[in-house]
């Protein structure tokens, strides 16, 4: 890109004070990172929205009233998403090409939820109940944008048990981008969405331990998961990267109880999120497709392993183990 790079601060609401990349004289525009740019829609529900300025080049103050707030979030989320597509998959952005997607903040009036959009090639975000939550969590912001990398890749179908998979994809990465931000306002869970409040209570959107826990989801696959709302058949999938990470049974992270139990009673031990998810990501830039069903992924994440571990490496048997421990065989 053109422009010059800038370091600004962002005081995020759910995030802390961080480092944004900023372009003279001062926008939202990340240089570093393909260009990225954050938009204003203003409460509009198309559009580009208005591109992020100020003179200061500090951005926002910690609150939702304030309207660079849910930017500076948004901003920093897809920040954090690039690095850990660059840094852990070894990918330059979603086509891999180095080029930016963009963000847009305020969409609608009070609106519950986030989405991404191959036709703008961006990712939006609405105010929550109130216009006091932003959907612009670390977690969110990493689901998002992982679906405009499942386009491009496996283009999993969204629908059926490859949406599923789709949308277990982008909590995998989503997770996975929280991790590793190792931001002490927003340390990582295998929880999505526990910052933003959806559901007015505290609890978050969906629980990759035990994805029954939010009332909706599978833990297991069965021969109707197929039927399930693809949020909801995501369940397995989640399950099984929890359980390839961190393995069975009750285990605190970073200070959050996490409890997982598996299909057949069996003990699992975790080979560590870095290596899950190296194995996830071979598997849907080189096996999945936009048909892929759960025994699709089995067999797509196994030979993932096998390429990056080995045949019978430990890496494989504990694939082959996770995938059993959420019914798939
Ligand atoms: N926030 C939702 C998601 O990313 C939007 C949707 O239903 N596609 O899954
Ligand atoms: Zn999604
Ligand atoms: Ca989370």
């Amino acid at each position: 890109s053109y422009e010059a790079i800038e370091t600004g601060v962002g005081n995020t609401q759910y995030s802390g004070q961080v480092t944004l990349g900023t372009a003279p004289s001062f926008t939202l525009t990340d240089t570093a990172r393909g260009g990225h740019k954050t938009y204003d829609l203003k409460g509009a529900t198309s559009g580009t929205g208005t591109l992020f300025t100020n003179s200061t080049d500090v951005w926002g103050n910690g609150l939702a009233s304030n309207r660079e707030t849910a930017a500076a979030d948004a901003h920093y989320g897809a920040a954090v998403t690039w690095d850990f597509y660059k840094s852990e998959l070894g990918r330059n952005g979603i086509r891999g090409d180095g080029a930016a997607a963009y963000s847009r903040v305020h969409y609608g009036n009070a609106y519950v939820n986030a989405f991404w959009s191959d036709q703008c090639f961006c990712m939006t975000y609405g105010d929550g109940a109130n216009n006091a939550k932003p959907l612009t969590s670390l977690d969110v912001a990493g689901h998002e944008m992982t679906h405009g990398l499942t386009s491009v890749t496996a283009g999993l179908r969204y629908s059926r048990e490859s949406g599923g998979l789709n949308e277990a994809t982008s909590d995998i990465l989503g997770t996975s981008v929280e991790f590793y931000a190792a931001n002490a306002s927003d340390a990582g869970d295998y929880l999505i969405g526990e910052k933003i409040d959806i559901r007015g209570n505290g609890t978050p959107l969906r629980y990759m331990d035990k994805p029954s826990k939010d009332g909706n989801s599978a833990d297991y696959w069965s021969s109707g998961l197929g039927r399930l709302d693809v949020h909801y058949s995501s369940g397995p999938a989640n399950h099984f990267f929890y359980l390839l990470s961190e393995g069975s049974g009750t285990k605190t992270i970073n200070g959050v109880v996490h409890s997982s139990p598996t299909y057949d009673g069996s003990t699992l031990t975790g080979i560590g999120r870095q290596k899950a998810y190296k194995i996830w990501y071979k598997a849907l830039t080189t096996y999945m497709t936009s048909s892929t069903t759960y025994a699709g992924a089995r067999t797509a994440t196994l030979s993932a392993a096998t390429d990056l571990y080995g045949a019978g490496s430990a890496e494989y048997n504990a694939v082959n183990a996770a995938w059993a421990a959420v019914n798939v065989k």
